[in-house]
């Protein structure tokens, strides 16, 4: 199938990345953009190579590293179905980028990689074979975010997929993450032509239905405006595309919408800078409306408000899962759906005590935890209930509704409540958590339930935390369990933390590994901030010094 030939000529033109050691973690490969080309041509290879195992079906590719400053990029796979690629294709993905990286001549790294493919991807080869020969080519569908570095880096991407798999390849230019997870699915559903309209129409419809159902015109009910902070990235002009056609435009105020200047992504502003550092993004002046931060790529949205002691208020991913469980679950009573339909939330270790706490006991809604990372949250919501909401504290996330959602509520009588159900279940984008369609969830969701920011933020009181970094030597020595509640090493560890917890009035800690980064995070919370403040320092020394151990 590939010869050495064709193949070190590639890596002569589009690998100059070498002697390094590639990762595809949770969000893909990401680093530096100056160190990534050889990442991308392998990212191009392994696509195809997974395309064709779906027998030629549309495999999506996403440039893009997120909430990381203006130098890096990065870029990840997804499946057909808009979600992720499976965990099992991950170390493929990480040793081919690995083998066509090592030190060497073209010609040797070409040779690396064919011998590498022949001994590990038997199957995968077996299957391209098979289809080369009966004339299947892998389908691809692309796009990038603002970067700079975004086009020179899916060259490489397009030229090695193009050269060695003949690959049908759709560019979509320029789009948020979850554009592209959308229309990915789209494609692969068999739409034909689909463009990028498709997405706006298909979002501001299903906002149009929830409207009219509930007399929301031109005005938003519970807010007197809302300010958009797209983190100078791609969501900013797309969402000014969305909204210029939405009946409730007039509300909204746009900052950090300089996308065209790369160098100011997400420079003091965006969902991460807010979530951190835990204050206004760079321009926003709206003490009375509601706020939200976007991140660089668009799948991750947090609220704020400014309240009456003129403080800050975050609502993060917790509050959002807060609202739509709430909403949920009114709406199920409301169509004496809740004994037919399992309404569950999913969080991670992240999600704030008082919130699960609320969640539980307030709402009596079930909540299951869950490994961080987008991917084990959607696989939780997706197996386990009828309508999955997940969100990571850190504000991604979404709704799951299942086929049998789509089968209970069909058949039931048209009711208010009924249609509301399916037209939310058309609002919210279920490939992957969207700031654009998670806010226009939200901003239905407050307007159907009458609240406003502050009844939102004040549904249940965060307790104080902190989230904090330890650099050591091996971050890998830290092994989690429990959806890393609970180390099981360095040994003794766990039980030392689990002393310290003890002193501290509702304390609760847990530490783990990065999957992003070198370094180790350290969560607390406690009753107060003084004693959150100890008790992270705490944990933060138990930890250094097992390292020194
Ligand atoms: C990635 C994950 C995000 C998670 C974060 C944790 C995706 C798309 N993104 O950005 O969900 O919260 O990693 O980072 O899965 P950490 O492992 O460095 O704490
Ligand atoms: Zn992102």
């Amino acid at each position: 199938m590939l010869s050495v030939h064709t193949l070190a000529k590639l890596i002569d033109q589009y690998c100059s990345n070498s002697d390094r050691h590639y990762v595809y973690g949770t969000a893909g490969f990401r680093g530096p953009a100056a160190t990534l080309d050889t990442v991308l041509f392998a990212t191009g290879i392994i696509a195809c190579l997974r395309s064709l195992a779906l027998n030629g079906d549309v495999v999506g590719v996403m440039v893009t590293a997120s909430h990381n400053p203006p130098v890096d990029n990065g870029v990840k796979v997804v499946e057909p179905d808009g979600s992720m690629m499976p965990e099992l294709w991950e170390p493929l993905a990480t040793q081919l980028a690995n083998t066509l990286a090592i030190k060497g001549s073209s010609n040797e790294r070409a040779q690396a990689t064919l011998s590498w493919f022949e001994k590990e991807l038997k199957d995968q080869l077996q299957s391209a074979n098979k289809f080369y020969n009966e004339g299947v080519v892998p389908t691809l569908v692309v796009a990038r975010d603002s970067r700079e570095s975004g086009p020179k880096l899916l060259s490489c991407l397009v030229a090695g997929a193009k050269e060695l798999f003949h690959a049908k390849i759709h560019d979509f230019g320029l789009l948020t993450t979850p554009q592209l997870h959308f229309l990915t699915s789209e494609t692969a559903k068999g739409v034909s032509n689909v463009t990028e309209l498709r997405y706006y129409r298909h979002f501001l419809q299903a906002w149009n239905h929830v409207a009219q159902l509930h007399g929301i015109g031109d005005h938003l009910p519970t807010i007197s405006s809302l300010t958009i902070d797209a983190a100078n990235g791609i969501g900013a002009p797309k969402v000014q595309e969305l909204l210029s056609q939405w009946a409730c435009r007039g509300q909204v105020h746009f900052i950090n919408n300089k996308w065209t200047n790369p160098e100011l992504l997400n420079h003091e502003c965006g969902a991460d800078f807010v979530k951190s550092n835990q204050r206004f993004p760079l321009g926003f002046n709206d003490s009375k409306g509601l706020g939200c931060s976007y991140d660089g790529d668009a799948d991750r949205v947090v609220f704020y408000y400014v309240n009456e002691s003129n403080k800050f208020c975050l609502l993060d991913g917790d509050r959002i899962s807060a609202l739509f469980a709430h909403f949920f679950s009114s709406m199920l009573k409301q169509a004496g759906l809740q004994s037919q339909l399992s309404l569950g939330i999913v969080q991670t270790a992240y999600a704030n005590g008082n919130s699960t706490e609320y969640l539980q006991k307030t709402l009596q809604v079930p909540v299951s935890c869950v490994k961080t990372g987008v991917k084990h949250l959607h696989h939780e919501a997706v197996t386990k209930y009828d309508i999955g909401i997940y969100f990571e504290a850190n504000g991604h996330g979404t709704i799951i509704f299942s086929p049998k959602f789509y089968k209970v509520v069909k058949e039931q009588e048209r009711s208010i409540a009924v249609e509301t159900l399916e037209a939310f279940s058309q609002l919210i984008n279920q490939t992957v958590g969207d700031a654009i369609s998670d806010m226009l969830g939200v901003l239905a969701a407050l307007s159907i339930s009458k609240w406003t920011p502050q009844h939102w933020g004040e549904e249940f009181t965060d307790l104080p935390n902190r989230l904090a970094k330890v650099i050591v030597p091996d971050r890998s020595v830290f092994i989690t369990t429990d959806q890393e509640r609970r180390l099981t090493k360095p040994e003794g560890l766990q039980a030392k933390i689990d002393e310290t917890v003890k002193c501290f009035q509702k304390g609760r800690s847990f530490v783990r590994a990065s999957g992003t980064e070198d370094a180790v995070r350290v969560y607390a919370e406690a009753a107060n901030v003084e004693e959150v403040e100890q008790l992270t320092k705490k944990v933060k020394n138990l930890v250094m010094n097992s390292s020194q151990n």
